[in-house]
């Protein structure tokens, strides 16, 4: 077998990254909306923390888009998450999802400042600025607003690279930016859940560490799947072998017999991304707290843990903390 794997730290911030930033700074005065798009499978790795800050000032509407891709009860628990804290949110398929849905959303986070020029008797072009880290489905989305394919997508992160802005109506435009990563990912759970469905450029991580990862984590929360789409025999093997054992169930093997390990990564990690295994959610909204029970008048409070104490779900079985 030839296996290369190296675990290296994964972070991606290229130099049209810091420029793209520097860009939308610059629009930001222009805009009336911030949509920050996350990806449902993961939601809290998703959410670039610069971002947040930035656009602290706009009114802001968060998308949890490839919900189609994500498990529903989980995308559920995270909506339930976020508007506890007060975020205005949805979740959204971005490929077949309705326009007029998120239009309407839209439209209702800019009905003030909407309200504030109807009375001074201006009819107000509200602009909406749609940001996230790559790959998340900006371009998707904004064409799916559009009804078009104006803006260009691909299933690679990095693909669009400058600002666009499209005209949804003569009172609705869309600003399409490039997605953005942060200068440090010091999370490596969240930088490998971010690597997993195809966030991070995929030249700068070792692909075969990777898929061994995703491999591992998937036999812990999805054995079944992983079982029967990789044809793996020995369900109990773990890292190089683990990946050997689907090179071999699914016929990559180079002359003489090897397992193709290189093929097998990409294959594994394409098919994933694509929701090859089913929805699969790898990050849960942590679990809400149940209301403190009174202690009985005239007993001792029992000492015990409390239910609240529960940590929260199991996180996606991902990799303990390094
Ligand atoms: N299943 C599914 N696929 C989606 C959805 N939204 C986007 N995609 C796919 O995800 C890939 C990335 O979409 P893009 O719209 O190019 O993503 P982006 O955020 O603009 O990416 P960058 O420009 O690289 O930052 C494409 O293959 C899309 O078809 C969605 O809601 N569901
Ligand atoms: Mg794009």
């Amino acid at each position: 077998m030839i296996l290369r794997a190296e675990d290296k730290a994964i972070n991606w911030y290229p130099g049209h990254m810091a420029r793209a930033k520097r860009k939308l700074v610059e629009q930001l005065s222009r805009v009336d909306v911030v949509v920050e798009l996350c990806d449902a499978r993961i939601p809290r790795a998703s959410r670039n923390p610069d971002l947040g800050e930035l656009v602290k000032n706009k009114k802001r509407l968060l998308i949890l888009n490839k919900a189609d891709l994500a498990d529903e009860a989980a995308t559920r628990a995270w909506l339930n998450h976020y508007r506890a804290q007060g975020v205005d949110c949805m979740s959204f398929d971005s490929a077949k999802g309705r326009a007029k849905d998120v239009i309407a959303r839209i439209e209702k986070c800019a009905s003030e400042a909407v309200a504030r020029m109807a009375a001074r008797g201006v009819k107000k072009t509200v602009r909406v600025m749609i940001v996230g880290v790559p790959n998340v489905g900006k371009s998707t989305f904004t064409n799916k607003v559009n009804g078009s394919s104006i803006a260009k997508t691909g299933d690679r992160p990095g693909v669009t690279r400058n600002n666009q802005w499209v005209r949804i109506t003569p009172y609705l435009e869309l600003l399409d930016t490039p997605g953005l990563l942060w200068p440090k990912l010091e999370n490596q759970n969240d930088a490998r859940a971010l690597a997993y469905v195809g966030t991070i450029n995929d030249m700068v991580m070792d692909q075969q560490m990777l898929a061994i990862n995703l491999l591992e984590l998937l036999m812990d929360i999805r054995r079944d799947a992983a079982v029967t789409r990789f044809k793996i025999k020995d369900a109990e093997a773990r890292g190089a072998k683990l990946l050997e054992e689907a090179c071999r169930g699914r016929g990559w093997l180079m002359p003489g017999g090897v397992a193709d390990t290189d093929r097998g990564s990409a294959v594994v990690l394409d098919e994933f991304r694509a929701g090859k295994l089913g929805r699969l959610s790898l990050q849960h909204a942590p679990q809400k707290k149940e209301p403190e029970k009174k202690a009985p008048e005239n007993k001792e409070p029992e000492n015990k843990e409390p239910e609240n104490k529960e940590p929260e779900k199991k996180e996606a079985a991902l990799p303990v903390e390094e």
